[in-house]
């Protein structure tokens, strides 16, 4: 299937891993990779070495393109940009702010620059500054997010700039990856689904949640401060939201939610972890391969976008 996106990262399939922080590891971004997709090593909070060698890693496992997600909050953020453009990913997918003080380092390098934005007016700064695609992301999405739905989002999105958009948030069968493409995507990006995969390392207890949940078991803590993060309901939202509400300061809050992530992914803390996950969890009713879900999900979205049922 072609798409200006599979011709940009040289990928078969128009399906990119989001980058998850303490779950996207060198395994994971390999397997996405092997089976036609991008996948994606996520940085998260992790130092630069760190980063680096599960860059070498994934090389050991895939000669497929492959990419690298940096969280700007990071505060090795800039030595982490360094060592994907040292490293010479493929592609640079970037998070929870604005990479333009490192697109030129990126570009001299060729490698492709995908900036994940969460409103129009940051999508259009990002191809000012010579980003090669967009990852529009709705707030159906796990972990931090913006205010705007996908359904909203991704056509605005792709109205105003020219370069491709990837749809993210809320998408995890080929019906969302159809409807990605009829609202003006030319690839989706998929986090929870893949957290749920056979190659995810997470925590056997968190993988649990995923396919458990319903519809409505996330929550968004931290809007108050505009830090707001989705994930799946437990002790540490409820009270989380219930300090939230009596007017806890920020710095009060986060003490809750520090190393939280870690918690849940690591070491199956459902009841104080932050259990990261987006809407879309209650759709996600099975553990399958990365393989498996990639091209479940292509033949579905290929055959109702051709006008099948
Ligand atoms: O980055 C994400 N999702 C994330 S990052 C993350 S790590 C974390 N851990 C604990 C607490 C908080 C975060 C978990 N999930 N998605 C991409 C994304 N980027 N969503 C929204 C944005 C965004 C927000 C503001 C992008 C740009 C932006 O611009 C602000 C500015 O600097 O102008």
């Amino acid at each position: 299937m072609k798409t200006r996106v599979t011709e940009l990262l040289e990928i078969e399939y128009p399906v990119i891993q989001g980058g998850m922080a303490w779950v996207a590891d060198y395994h994971l971004a390999a397997a996405v990779s092997e089976a036609g997709g991008l996948g994606i090593i996520g940085a998260g909070g992790a130092g630069a070495d760190f980063v680096r060698e599960q860059v070498r890693l994934c090389r050991g496992l895939t000669d497929k393109p492959f990419g690298v997600n940096i969280m700007l909050m990071n505060p090795e953020a800039e030595e982490i940009a360094r060592v994907a453009a040292e490293e010479g990913v493929k592609a640079v997918t970037t998070g929870a702010g604005n990479p333009g003080r490192y697109m030129a380092l990126w570009k001299e390098k060729g490698i492709k620059v995908i900036p994940v934005v969460a409103s129009v007016a940051m999508a259009r700064m990002m191809e000012r500054a010579g980003a090669d695609a967009v990852v529009a992301e709705g707030m159906e999405s796990g972990g931090h997010i913006g205010s705007t739905t996908t359904f909203a989002l991704v056509p605005q999105v792709a109205d105003a700039v020219k370069i491709p958009v990837i749809a993210a948030g809320g998408i995890g069968d080929g019906r969302g990856f159809a409807a990605a493409f009829m609202l003006g995507a030319e690839a989706v990006q998929m986090g929870t689904r893949f957290v749920a995969s056979k190659e995810a390392r997470v925590h056997p207890g968190y993988k649990e949640k995923i396919l458990t949940a319903k519809d409505i078991d996330s929550e968004v803590t931290g809007m108050s401060h505009g830090h707001p993060v989705r994930q799946i309901r437990n002790g540490m939202t409820r009270e989380y939201l219930r300090r939230e509400k009596e007017g806890a300061s920020f710095e009060e809050l986060e003490q809750m939610t520090l190393g939280a992530l870690r918690r849940a992914v690591v070491e199956g803390d459902t009841r104080r972890g932050s259990l990261m996950a987006g809407q879309i969890a209650g759709l996600v009713k099975q553990e399958l391969s990365c393989a498996e879900i990639i091209s479940g999900i292509v033949e579905q979205g290929c055959g109702l976008l051709k006008g099948g049922v």
